[in-house]
């Protein structure tokens, strides 16, 4: 009655940001990301009858009243489907900052529910899992799965589709930190601000689809430069509608702005790298495997860069014990 799963991050090359409908958390916006390896979430799920209700242990200590109760929620989404499933111990541990802009709560849910599913007498399918989690947050089922992953709309509903394994083109990830306090708006109430607020907000979600089939077509190609493209206009455009909220949010530090320059300085001198940022100050620079060692040292040098995270392209969530 115990299984633990593990999980990473994953990082958007094409963003999420706003809701279609705030009470199902459907996106407003289809989305590419990338699955990360070196970061994860482990997450232990116990049955216990004896239990009055859920409990989540996070990094080793009780959860806040909000994070148990997401954790709740997931937990009574799937009791929809299994109404007799008794009380549950969740215990999750972060390799990294929580709410950072790492994205913690994508590996977080995809790790929950790939345990729970495991300790499950008659588990649910892949479609259920995809929905279940996508319900606690919407960049959680692309966490299921490794490598390339787009997160489509579908209907009602969104659906995963795997694009490209990550053995099928190894890029790497350089994550230069910048701070590691939790960020100060959520993602879910700044989508909220964004799309009730922000004059771009109609364009943001209506030229979506253009940068999908831009990223879809040049991760097919494994073509660097065109990805690169694609990448830093969907991650500008999503950081530029939420800027042009009211109040306007503003997720970048001093830091981040130079280490943005920095990555299309390296690009213009011929080395392949891209950046992308959510919704923290972290940069994400993605690079050829080559460039990578080249890539961290300069953005080593930055000042207000506090930790330098290397990463290659992971695997889904799985089960590891249980
Ligand atoms: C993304 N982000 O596509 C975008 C880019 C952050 C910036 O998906 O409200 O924590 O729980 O559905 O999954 C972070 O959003 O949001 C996110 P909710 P979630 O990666």
């Amino acid at each position: 009655m115990r299984a633990t799963a593990v999980a990473h991050p994953n990082i958007a090359l094409v963003k999420y940001w706003g809701k279609a409908d705030v009470k199902k958390n459907l996106p407003a916006v289809g989305s590419i990301s990338i699955t990360l390896d070196t970061l994860t979430t482990t997450t232990s799920v116990r049955l216990d009858s004896e239990l009055d209700r859920d409990e989540l242990v996070l990094d080793g200590q009780p959860a806040s009243d909000e994070r148990t109760a997401r954790a709740r929620f997931c937990l009574d989404l799937f009791r929809r489907h299994r109404p007799d499933l008794p009380p549950v111990l969740v215990e999750s541990e972060n390799s990294f900052p929580t709410a950072a802009g790492l994205a913690s709560s994508a590996s977080g849910f995809a790790a929950l529910v790939t345990a729970l599913n495991a300790v499950l007498e008659s588990p649910l399918g892949g479609d259920e899992l995809v929905e279940i989690s996508r319900r606690c947050s919407g960049s959680a089922p692309r966490s299921l799965y490794g490598g390339y992953v787009e997160l489509a709309l579908d209907g009602d509903g969104t659906t995963v589709r795997p694009i490209l394994d990550r053995q099928e083109w190894p890029l790497e990830v350089v994550i230069a930190i910048t701070s590691k306090v939790a960020k100060v708006v959520g993602s879910t109430e700044g989508m909220e601000l964004t799309r009730t607020t922000s004059d771009f907000y109609e364009s943001w979600v209506s030229s979506s689809s253009d940068d999908l089939a831009a990223a879809r077509t040049a991760i097919e190609a494994r073509d660097f430069q065109a990805l690169a493209a694609v990448a830093e206009t969907s991650c500008l455009k999503m950081h530029a509608v939420a800027m042009a909220a009211r109040p306007g949010l503003m997720y970048w530090n001093g830091a981040t702005v130079e280490c943005l320059h920095r990555v299309r300085e390296l690009r213009c001198g011929g080395v392949p790298v891209f950046f992308t940022i959510d919704a923290g100050p972290q940069l994400k620079a993605v690079c050829d495997p080559g460039s990578s060692d080249h890539v961290a040292a300069a953005l080593s040098e930055i000042p207000g860069v506090v930790e330098i995270v290397r990463c290659g392209l992971g695997d889904g969530a799985r089960v590891v014990e249980g």
